[in-house]
């Protein structure tokens, strides 16, 4: 078990590892590229070593923004292989003039964390004075512009209908690719005798297979993208011809507290755009807090094809803790629900985590990716917003669960959250900004 130092340190020399100069590999050989809100994330754990390098890890990742405000869900680095599928599978730049051509990118997005990692990085520079809030001061007009783009690409596209709540295209937008919440959406995707024969890079390096989705799991992922071109990636077309359409509520929940952060920019900078953005965040914290099923006390995804809820046991019912919104007794009854026996308090849990599946749930597989396991990066993200939200004393709790599983020390990408076995990619980049933002964040105290 490391202590504080040691772990800080080792999140630190991770974090160096992964770094090629001005982006940093989602993890060293499983994820050789960066990823969107890996990148948002490692960029707040960056700020509490290096502010200008934090604020380059998003330059990157904003370098790969499309004409239509999206902000890819990978940005491929030109000097490294392996993974799949790379950017000659996605076509993007081929297909639509929508995407950069340079640097390439994926044709999806992940959840929007960004403006509330520039919020965070904004605050630990102002902590640190000098150069470094410098630094963010000069650097804050014109992401505020990239941002901006990004929302307005989310609120308009991804929720046409202004019902508050996202629609994602594929699992992967999610960042919770096999979660049990889209097992019923993946259900129906049936994948045609014409999806190109590919290789999984995945199971090359992570050698046990029961920790990564299935093959069948595969075939549909990559059978989406292959839709997606179809439509050129373009978003209307999408919505017409897609097999695989849902709200996802999680992402929602996220989306709701970072337009709050961004229109907290917006009057910091002196512009204009606050009402709307302020707009955006209710609008979509009502959306989410209309998810609630008061059946399991969570919030759901909708299947857009059906019009089915989605019922899952997974942390992102969680989702109005996020952004609030739940009346008082309902966020009561939510707060009891996260801390009783079917989630951290569960009785056989190493540590009181969050795993991604109820543990009392028939979904829940232990050592399954996002069917189970306990990630770091959620446990860091709920408590974060938790404390943001001033229900501090289940923050607290969170952190120090989170700390704790994390001080064995290989900062793995998820956990086995009965016996704290690492699982997944070791020195996974989220992993260690999250281990540098629990211990080095001065809005908690030890
Ligand atoms: C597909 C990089 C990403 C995370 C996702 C996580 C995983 C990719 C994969 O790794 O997804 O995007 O190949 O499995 O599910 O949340 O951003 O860490």
């Amino acid at each position: 078990m490391l202590n504080r130092c040691e772990l800080v340190a080792r999140a630190a020399y991770v974090l160096r590892g992964n770094s090629t100069g001005s982006m940093t590999r989602a993890a060293p050989d499983l994820y050789p590229h960066q990823w969107s809100w890996d990148a948002a994330f490692v960029a707040v754990g960056l700020a509490h070593l290096d502010v200008p390098r934090s604020c380059a890890e998003l330059d990157s990742l904003f370098a790969g923004q499309w004409r239509t405000g999206m902000l890819p869900h990978i940005v491929f680095d030109p000097h490294a292989n392996g993974y799949f599928p790379g950017p000659d599978r996605w076509a993007c730049a081929n297909l639509t003039d929508d995407a950069p051509t340079q640097p390439r990118t994926s044709g999806v997005c992940q959840p929007p964390v960004h403006a509330l990692a520039v919020e965070r990085i904004a605050d630990v520079a102002a902590y640190q004075g000098g150069a470094a809030a410098a630094h963010v001061k000069e650097w804050l007009p014109s992401t505020f512009d990239r941002l901006l783009a990004w929302h307005r690409y989310l609120a308009r596209r991804r929720d046409p209908d202004g019902d508050g709540l996202l629609t994602v295209y594929h699992g992967w937008e999610s960042g919770m690719d096999n979660s049990p919440r889209w097992d019923a959406v993946y259900s129906r995707v049936t994948v045609g005798a014409e999806l190109p024969l590919y290789a999984r890079w995945d199971i090359e390096v992570v050698v046990d297979p029961s920790q990564r989705p299935t093959s069948a799991e595969y075939d549909r992922y990559l059978w989406i993208v292959e839709r997606l071109k179809l439509a050129r990636y373009d978003d209307a077309e999408v919505r017409r011809t897609a097999e695989f359409l849902a709200t996802d509520v999680f992402a929602s929940a996220v989306f709701a507290v970072a337009n709050e952060a961004l229109a907290d920019l917006a009057t910091r900078l002196g512009r204009p755009e606050g009402a709307e953005l302020r707009e955006a965040a209710e609008r979509f914290r009502r959306g989410v807090a209309g998810a609630l099923d008061p059946g399991s006390g969570l919030a759901v995804d909708t299947d857009l094809l059906t019009g089915a809820p989605l019922p899952a046991e997974t942390c992102a019912g969680f989702a109005p803790l996020v952004c609030g919104g739940l009346d008082a007794e309902q966020e009561r009854e939510m707060l009891a629900l996260l801390r009783s026996p079917q989630w951290t308090g569960h009785p056989a849990l190493r540590h009181p985590v969050l795993p991604t599946t109820s543990p009392s749930s028939p979904d829940f597989r232990p050592r399954a990716y996002w069917r189970g396991p306990s990630w770091p990066v959620m446990n860091w993200f709920v408590a974060w917003m938790l404390a943001r939200r001033g229900v501090t004393d289940v923050a607290e709790a969170l952190r120090r669960a989170a700390l704790a599983e994390l001080s064995e020390g290989s900062l793995a990408e998820y956990y086995e959250p009965m016996t704290g076995e690492p699982l997944g990619s070791v020195d996974q980049s989220w992993s260690a900004a999250a281990t540098l933002d629990l211990v080095l964040t001065h809005a908690w105290s030890d």
